[in-house]
């Protein structure tokens, strides 16, 4: 039976044994090669493991058809080399995942980063020694190597969550993960095919498949909401404008809650007439993508508000999909934008199509998988290929699978079974000079991802260089400030409308995990404040092991450009009425 498969390229190199480097990095992705980039500049040794034969972590793996991101273009892309930023051209509004792989190897041949790379490695274990206060790292070829640093840049959504369905083993054809889609191209031409989950790589890929295969049986558990892209070739006027000044706009998108850059209105949804609300929404909705969110400042804090958003969206699946029966399961009656927002060319557009069924299993899940098709409630489904787009154990699936050990021999995902415990993301008590590029309790997701791990690994390389400035080995966080930060975290999570329903962002996708709101929601220059008010103080809140030496000031080599002031304009006035933080 044909499984996933990948066009892993096995380097046949010698296992590095005994090898001293000042940092290791695991993963490869946006996160790991700015990473490497960054400590290398600053004088520092480092190497980095990759499970992957290739750079550029989630855009490696999620070759599936559709697969694009849902951030901009012209935003989503690195921000430190402003010579960088003016040579690349994209080709589309929304970039397509080939072209977003294209730049990840783009920038690491630029800056000669896949010298210190070792591909088709998987980082098994990391255990804190602590009388050398260093980290003994092992991987799965043989590796067993030791650094002063332990640097995760392993992703949020990188853990592919294969539901174990009973019989999946004897289903003749092949079964893809979205997540881990093969490198040759899938066929679906004359193929019963059969998509399980509608999630974004679901909405994505459906429409792409549709056009192939001879049937398409779609399996729904929970309807998502989702708003068209209107992607398009690059309007290069456009293009030219923001390069004129991309410092400028980058400095814009760093002061928005959501870390990146778009129209936002500030009122309050009930402060329109419902026609005015009407008009509002479907102007926002010719914009298409995340922004829809934008129309009005209180859809994530008031449920009322956000009921009217949720109509409009229900009424735009009513006024495409022609069968009402169809529309109807189509449409979620959950909180608009609690779950992850879809954006979409063409989904519910599909269901029109007569060779396209969808099948609920909100109420009889799939019972199992036979030879030959998916069975649910009792009703075998036809398929010769089954495409799993069921997500990923987020946030802290990749966490889990290594064997991650801190002082005393404490197993992270020991200390973390109740729920991720961070001191700003950034790191976690009793595990000395870790650090999580875009850990739990940062905005992460929530932000623009490459944002987000950049504003991180500035943080981390200035800090690393300070250390060296003191000569202290070790720092790690007060268990006093990661309580308070945990604390704060929730109670942010807790005023926002995306904390009350079933999402990966509270870990309910996947039976028996804990359900925390993993990321912070307080919003990104908010937590970016945080962060500079933290290292300002000398890294307030953390303790090095040289103490005498704390008070000294630190230099700041790189966190410099992340000291850009909240733009006011975007706090919801609704969100201030109510003494609330800025999210959108
Ligand atoms: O995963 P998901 P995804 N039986 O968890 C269903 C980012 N991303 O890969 O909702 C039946 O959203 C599950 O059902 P339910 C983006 O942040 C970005 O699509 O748990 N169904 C759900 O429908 C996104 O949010 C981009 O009830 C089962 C689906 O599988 C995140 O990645 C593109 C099941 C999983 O949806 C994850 O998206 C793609 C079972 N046993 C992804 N188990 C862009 O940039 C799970 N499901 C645009």
């Amino acid at each position: 039976m044909e499984k996933t498969t990948h066009d892993r390229t096995p380097s046949g190199r010698e296992s590095e044994d005994g090898a001293v480097f000042d940092a290791i990095v695991v993963g490869a992705g946006f996160g790991g090669l700015y990473m490497l980039h960054s400590v290398r500049k600053l004088g520092f040794t480092c190497r980095v493991f990759e499970a992957g034969g290739g750079v550029g972590g989630t855009w490696y793996w999620n070759r599936y058809p559709g697969a694009r991101c849902d951030i901009e273009s012209m935003q989503y892309s690195y921000s430190f080399d402003e010579s960088l930023d003016q040579e690349w051209d994209w080709s589309e509004k929304y970039a397509p995942q080939p072209e977003i792989l294209a730049y990840a190897n783009h920038v690491a041949d630029r800056f000669d980063l896949k010298r210190d790379i070792r591909f088709d490695t998987r980082v098994t274990e990391a255990v804190f020694n602590e009388t050398a206060n260093r980290w003994q790292i092992k991987t799965d070829r043989g590796d067993a190597v030791s650094a002063q640093f332990c640097i995760m840049a392993v992703g949020c959504l990188s853990a592919a969550n294969l539901p174990a369905f009973e019989g999946i083993d004897t289903f003749e054809g092949p079964v893809y993960h979205t997540g881990h889609w093969p490198h040759e191209t899938v066929d679906f031409t004359g193929k019963r095919v059969a998509v399980i989950g509608t999630g974004s790589s679901a909405i994505q890929s459906i429409p792409i498949i549709a056009r192939q295969a001879r049937t398409l049986t779609v399996f729904q558990r929970t309807p998502n909401y989702s708003v068209p892209a209107w992607n398009g070739p690059m309007d290069s006027e456009y293009a030219r404008s923001i390069k004129a000044d991309y410092s400028g706009f980058r400095a814009k998108m760093r002061a928005r809650p959501t870390g990146f850059y778009f129209p936002f209105n500030t009122e309050s949804a009930h402060a329109s007439s419902g026609e005015e609300r009407e008009q509002q929404f479907e102007t926002f909705w010719q914009r298409g993508g995340l922004p829809f969110l934008g129309a009005y400042g209180d859809l994530l804090f008031d449920k009322e508000a956000n009921d009217t958003i949720a109509e409009f969206a229900r009424e735009k699946i009513r006024s495409v999909v022609e069968d009402p029966q169809v529309a109807d399961l189509l449409s979620p009656d959950n909180v608009f934008g609690c779950k992850r927002l879809c954006v979409d060319s063409g989904y519910f557009e599909t269901y029109n199509l007569p060779h396209v069924k969808l099948v609920d299993v909100s109420e009889h899940p799939i019972e199992r998988l036979t030879a030959g098709g998916v069975v649910t409630n009792g009703v075998e489904y036809d398929a010769d290929v089954v495409v799993c787009a069921t997500g990923f154990a987020a946030m802290t699936g990749s966490f889990d699978r290594i064997d991650i050990r801190g002082r005393d021999g404490l197993a992270l995902k020991k200390k973390w079974e109740a729920g991720p415990r961070t001191y700003l993301g950034l790191s976690t008590q009793g595990f000395p000079n870790f650090f999580m590029i875009t850990g739990p309790g940062s905005p992460s997701v929530l932000a623009s991802m490459i944002q987000s791990i950049e504003q991180h690994v500035d943080w981390m390389a200035d800090c690393m260089a300070h250390m060296r400035d003191l000569g202290a080995q070790t720092i790690e966080p007060l268990a006093s400030e990661e309580d308070a930060w945990v604390e704060h975290v929730n109670e942010v999570a807790a005023i926002s409308l995306r904390s009350t329903c079933s999402s990966w962002y509270v870990g309910a996708n996947i039976p028996g995990r804990p359900r925390v709101f993993m990321p912070y929601i307080g919003g990104f220059p908010v937590y970016v404040d945080r962060c500079n008010q933290s290292m300002d103080a000398g890294y307030a809140g953390f303790v090095f092991d040289q103490g005498a030496l704390e008070s000294s000031t630190p230099a700041i080599r790189l966190t410099e450009r992340w000291h850009v002031p909240v733009d006011v304009e975007v706090i919801s006035l609704a969100a201030i009425a109510a003494n609330r933080v800025p999210v959108v």
